[in-house]
């Protein structure tokens, strides 16, 4: 399997973040690439890895997802806001357009006329999404990764139609699943899965696989331990893109996720939420659950599957509450290799933060997935 990463996505490095109230060392950090890179190259499996170009011209493709005033935003917010005396270490909201508080929805409030920390509030829900003076860069190389694995997916594909799924591993960080199409959060600024649907969908070609609006049909299966509340708004009313996810309830972004959500309009009956309960969901609860999304996303009948990896689901992640074992995640590899009947797969990075066993367990399942 081919592992595509960029040095530019360890640029990104906050110092801390503001959970349950306290201050702390940032957990989306620089190491845990380096981790999961290096846990990877000791694979006996073949891994062959793949630096993507910087050169590449993602500006299309960005904006097959996201607003282009939040990505211009993304991009500047940092010098607005060191040259208005916010803190170097990064922007960080402290006000928020409260539904009770927005007084703009009638238009007389000028939004390019904000000043920088009410823009902060505007384009991101929450404390742990500081734009540094290297996130944006970093956000890009990310998006690189994603579409150079995904060009590679389509080319591998193509080629060898008779010798079983073909997958491929975009090592990104940030990651993107909390980030809808003007909005950053959950340590997510550009949505990388979503980006890789759109391109995917401009390549793809199967008859077959083309719904009623003669778009490609892709399948987005999100295993982060969260909810991938951005990837879902972005695909709500779009028949094309099937979204399903597994995620902990209650928990994190605790306002999103519940089974019935279910899309709207065109895209009524194209996103599955799979909550499962904090504290007692381990393997056997998770696989089930991973089995009858897998069964979905065949009923489906997706050109290409596009996973959300997140491993944030270990028992001994630091801020979350599921009980799965590295053992667990070679089963939820093989799962997957069963989507979608045998069709490509991407898998991108999102979350993860137990630093010891990150790299075993993304191995894991990318190793699963290829036995
Ligand atoms: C990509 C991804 O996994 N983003 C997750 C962001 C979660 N941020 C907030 C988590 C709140 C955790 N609260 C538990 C406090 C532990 N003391
Ligand atoms: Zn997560």
């Amino acid at each position: 399997m081919k592992v595509v990463y960029s040095s530019t996505c360890l640029v990104h490095n906050p110092e801390y973040e503001t959970l349950s109230g306290k201050r702390v060392p940032y957990l989306e950090s620089p190491q845990r690439y380096e981790v999961i890179k290096e846990a990877l190259s000791d694979s006996e499996d073949s891994f062959g890895f793949v630096e993507a170009s910087e050169d590449l011209e993602i500006g299309e493709h960005l904006l097959s997802v996201h607003n282009p005033e939040y990505v211009e935003y993304v991009k500047n917010a940092y010098d607005a806001w060191v040259e208005d005396g916010g803190d170097e270490a990064g922007v960080v909201p402290d006000t928020f357009p409260h539904p009770k508080l927005i007084n703009f929805k009638n238009g007389d409030i000028d939004v390019t006329k904000l000043k920088p920390i009410a823009k902060a509030g505007l384009y991101c829900f929450d404390l742990s999404t500081p734009i540094t003076a290297d996130t944006y860069k970093a956000a890009i190389a990310a998006v690189q990764v994603t579409l150079t694995a995904c060009s590679i997916l389509t080319t591998e594909s193509k080629a060898s139609s008779s010798e079983g799924p073909v997958g491929v591993f975009a090592l990104t960080r940030p990651p993107g699943h909390h980030a809808a199409t003007s909005l950053s959060g959950g340590y997510c600024y550009f949505n990388n899965v979503a980006i890789a649907a759109r391109f995917l969908q401009s390549q793809a070609q199967s008859p077959s696989s083309v719904n009623a609006e003669s778009k490609p049909k892709i399948a987005i299966l999100d295993i982060d331990y969260h909810h991938g509340n951005g990837t879902q708004d972005i695909f709500y009313a779009d028949p094309s893109v099937y979204y399903v996810s597994l995620h902990a309830v209650p928990d994190y972004p605790y306002y999103t996720g519940t089974a019935s959500e279910t899309g709207f309009g065109p895209g009524k009956g194209y996103t599955l939420n799979l909550p499962l309960p904090t504290y007692t969901t381990g393997d056997e609860e998770y696989l089930a659950a991973l089995r009858h999304a897998v069964h979905k996303i065949n009923e489906f009948g997706a050109e290409y599957v596009v996973v959300s990896l997140g491993v944030d689901t270990y028992q001994h992640d630091p801020i979350c509450k599921f009980g799965l074992t590295t053992a667990g995640y070679r089963r939820v590899g093989g799962a997957i290799a069963r989507a979608g009947a045998g069709v490509g797969t991407v898998f991108v990075m999102e979350g993860g933060y137990f630093i010891a066993d990150l790299g075993a367990n993304v191995r894991a399942v990318l190793e699963g997935y290829q036995t």
